[in-house]
Parts: C-alpha cells; sequence; structure tokens
C-alpha cells in the first residue's frame, strides 16, 4: 500500500479526550475515530489489526475444535424471557421496538439465541459434545464507556458456547477452551492470567478471567508470581498453570490451599481480554433444551460459554506494548510488516530502488506500506514511529550510492545497514 494515496488521518497533538495510552495512539495513529460515546469506526489501519486479532482468535477455535457460525445482532426479546434474563439485564440492554410494536433487542450477548437454535436442532446424546461459536458485534448500554475500545458500549467479541451431555464432559469442554485461550493470547505476544473469577451476568458455578497486566487496568488481580516467569519463557504449560494460585479482586482468598508465601503474591491491576464460564443448565432447564438420552430418556444439557473481546484487545496490546514514540506491534497482530521509507521522493534513484523494493516484498507475500510521499524525513520517520510497524526500511540517496538501505527493528530500535539483497532476505527469510 502506497502512503500517499492511504487513508490514514494520523494526528499530531494528544486528543483531550483520550485518558489513557492506548486510546490516545489509537486515535493519534488513525486506526479509530468515535462515532457516539463508545462507538467507533474502524478506519483502514485499525481494520487491519482487527481483522488480524480475529483470524488468530478463529484459528485457534478452530483447531479446538469449534465451529463457526455467525448469529445476528438482533434478537427477539422473547427468548430472554424464557430464560429470565430479559428484566434483570436492567438498563445495559439497548431495546428496540419495530414497526410492528414487537420488542428487540440488540445483543449483549448470545446464550439465548444458540440455546434456542440447539433446543430446536438438536435431538439425541450422539450429536454431543459440540462447541459453537462467532464473532459478532455486542451492544451493551454501559453506563461510562470509557477508554476507548477497552469499555465501548459497541464492542467485537468472540463468543463460544458447549453442549455436553453431562458435568464430566462440560469440564472437558471447559479446559478445551482454557487452553486454547492460552494459546490465543501467546500468539499475539500477551502473558494472559487465567484468575478465577465471579461469574455475573452470566452465572454459573466456574468461571475464569484471562486478565492480561497493565497499570490501566480496571480489575485487581492477586497471583503467584511463578506466573511471570511462565510468560517468559514464552511456552505455555498449561499444566503448571492450573496448579497456581491467581484470584480476581473479589474471589481472592487468603486462606487459600495453593496460596503462595507472601514474597510470591502478587497484586496488580489487569484488562479483562477473555472470560469463560461453566454454568451447566441455567439456560437449558427454563428452555427446556434436552436431548434423548441413551436410554431415550430426555436429558437437559450442560452449557459453557466463552467470549474474547475481540476489540478490547487492540487496545490491550498497545497497553501492553509501546514507548514514548508510539504502537510496537508484535508481528502477529501488525497492520503491516514492513514500512518502506523513501527519504527522497523525487529523487530518481530512491524512487527507483523504493519502488523495486516494494514490488519485490509485496510478490513475496510481505504486507508493506510504502511511504512515497513528498514529506520532510523526520515526519516520516515519526509516522513509522507512531503506527508502529516491526520493521522499517529505509532508503536515502547517501546510503543508496554506497550500496546499502537501513533496516530498523521498531521494538529494538536496532538499525542495520545492509544490501539491498541481505535487507531483502532478512525479511522474506
Ligand atoms: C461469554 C461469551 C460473556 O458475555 N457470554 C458469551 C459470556 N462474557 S463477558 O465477560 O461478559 O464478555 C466477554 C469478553 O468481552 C469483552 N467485553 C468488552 N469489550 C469491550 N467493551 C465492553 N464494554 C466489553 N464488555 C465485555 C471482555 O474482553 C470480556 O472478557
Amino acid at each position: 500500500m502506497r502512503l500517499s494515496v492511504y487513508f490514514l488521518p494520523t494526528l499530531k497533538e494528544n486528543p483531550a479526550e483520550a485518558q489513557i495510552v492506548s486510546h490516545r495512539l489509537m486515535l493519534r495513529a488513525g486506526l479509530v475515530r468515535q462515532s457516539a460515546a463508545g462507538i467507533y469506526s474502524w478506519l483502514p489501519l485499525g481494520h487491519r489489526v482487527l481483522r488480524k486479532i480475529e483470524q488468530i482468535v478463529r484459528e485457534e477455535q478452530d483447531a479446538a475444535g469449534a465451529q463457526e457460525m455467525l448469529m445476528p445482532t438482533i434478537q427477539p426479546a422473547e427468548l430472554w424471557q424464557e430464560s429470565g434474563r430479559y428484566d434483570d439485564y436492567g438498563k445495559e440492554m439497548l431495546r428496540i421496538t419495530d414497526r410492528h410494536e414487537r420488542e428487540m433487542l440488540y445483543g449483549p450477548t448470545n446464550e439465548e439465541l444458540i440455546t434456542a437454535i440447539f433446543r430446536d436442532n438438536v435431538k439425541s446424546y450422539r450429536d454431543l459434545p459440540k462447541i459453537l461459536y462467532h464473532i459478532q458485534w455486542k451492544f451493551r448500554d454501559e453506563v461510562r464507556p470509557r477508554f476507548g475500545v477497552m469499555r465501548g458500549r459497541e464492542f467485537l467479541m468472540k463468543d463460544s458456547y458447549s453442549f455436553d451431555i453431562d458435568y464430566e464432559g462440560a469440564k472437558r469442554s471447559y479446559d478445551i477452551m482454557y487452553r486454547a485461550y492460552l494459546k490465543t493470547f501467546a500468539r499475539m505476544g500477551l502473558t494472559a492470567i487465567p484468575v478465577r473469577a465471579d461469574s455475573g451476568a452470566i452465572g454459573g458455578d466456574m468461571s475464569h478471567e484471562f486478565q492480561i497486566l497493565a497499570e490501566t487496568g480496571e480489575s485487581v488481580v492477586y497471583y503467584d508470581a511463578a506466573f511471570e516467569d511462565l510468560g517468559k519463557t514464552g511456552e505455555v504449560d498449561i499444566e503448571a498453570m492450573r496448579g497456581l494460585y491467581a484470584a480476581a479482586e473479589e474471589k481472592h482468598d487468603p486462606n487459600a490451599p495453593n496460596l503462595p508465601p507472601p514474597e510470591r503474591l502478587r497484586t496488580h491491576r489487569g484488562i479483562e481480554v477473555g472470560h469463560i464460564f461453566y454454568f451447566g443448565t441455567k439456560y437449558s432447564t427454563p428452555m427446556n433444551a434436552t436431548v434423548a438420552g441413551p436410554d431415550g430418556e430426555p436429558v437437559v444439557i450442560e452449557m459453557g460459554s466463552y467470549g474474547i473481546g475481540v476489540s478490547r484487545l487492540v487496545g490491550a496490546i498497545i497497553e501492553a506494548s509501546h514507548d514514548d514514540a508510539g504502537i510496537i506491534w508484535p508481528e502477529s497482530v501488525a497492520p503491516f510488516k514492513v514500512g518502506l521509507v523513501n527519504l527522497k521522493a523525487g529523487d530518481g534513484a530512491c524512487d527507483a530502488a523504493s519502488d523495486d523494493l516494494y514490488r519485490v516484498l509485496s510478490e513475496s507475500g510481505i504486507e508493506v506500506l510504502y511511504d512515497d510521499r513528498d514529506e520532510r524525513a523526520g515526519v516520516k520517520f515519526n509516522t513509522m514511529d507512531l503506527i508502529g510497524l516491526p520493521y522499517q526500511l529505509v532508503v536515502g540517496p547517501k546510503g543508496l550510492a554506497a550500496g546499502h538501505v537501513e533496516l530498523k527493528n521498531r521494538r529494538t530500535g536496532e538499525r542495520q545497514e545492509l544490501s539491498i539483497e541481505s535487507a531483502l532476505a532478512r525479511l522474506t527469510g
């Protein structure tokens, strides 16, 4: 993509309305624009990141055996009256009346709808277990939408739902999602700590939140310092994690048997990027979702639900990975891998070399954002640092005359002078 034609409205100044660094950077780097309180448009650069995150989530759900589908954003009120949550959900639910005076709502979550679909279409225990998921916009009329996409009113969620014949099966499904979540977040360069949590409005007996440590997090978590070491290895040792103490503030128990000694007990603020629930028959009983068991008798199905805040993750990743100059994208979610900077647009040699690099890299399947604008070098470097692409490939007249280009690693700041061939090999290898 050539920057001269790309829609990338960056801001020099910090927007006054943004209180936390990720929100400031998302506005400054031209990722999003607010359309109403807690409701955002995703501009091309932000949209690319959102889609990358979504794709990692999708691949790990598919690998775990979950099946993707797509439910609508608008749901009928009747389903929520069946489960009993229509009144409970209160003002957070955006209620809509259609032209026939039917009560509808913009879905804040999908337990009711998926339970109805399951009930109407699955008749035998032989069809279990199943895990279904979709990635769809949700609406929650939060009292205090804030921190940009972190606590929005409209937000993108991946929500999965598991269906099993008994508790053992449901526990297995829960563990499958628990593992898939750790892998998912690790692929985004995040260490997520699974903490025991309250199940709130979703309900149920067992629940874990996946928390990213960050000063700006809205939650407080208690955890064993050993989690920090597990994160550092880059490998996720799930068995080791399961035994370690980690709890949300409201679940913190100073008498828990696996509580670490005081010097290893940490407390920190966290951002909740995922939340999983086992709630048994909370929805299947009132909604009468049963299948025929082995003896032909109806059995009420056991369920769980599993959410990931896809749009929140964009903000959470920036909170975890930035410096004073801007965003530092982990390669797996970066909108482009390389920012190609032509330091002297209009100069015959620089244009020819840059155009050539752009073509060769693009043909090798590398995503390149090519700054071919007629701007000062300082402006170009600032833009690149702000938008945080993993590599910057800089083509300037002096270097070219000496036969080299410069490759900068955004994370380490390391710069190397390389021949064009070596730079290409480095980026495509
Ligand atoms: C689990 C899937 C549920 O809704 N039902 C379906 C269950 N869980 S949850 O914890 O309420 O939400 C799941 C994840 O969605 C993100 N999230 C939000 N992101 C941005 N703005 C919001 N207002 C918001 N509310 C929830 C979180 O990442 C949460 O873990």
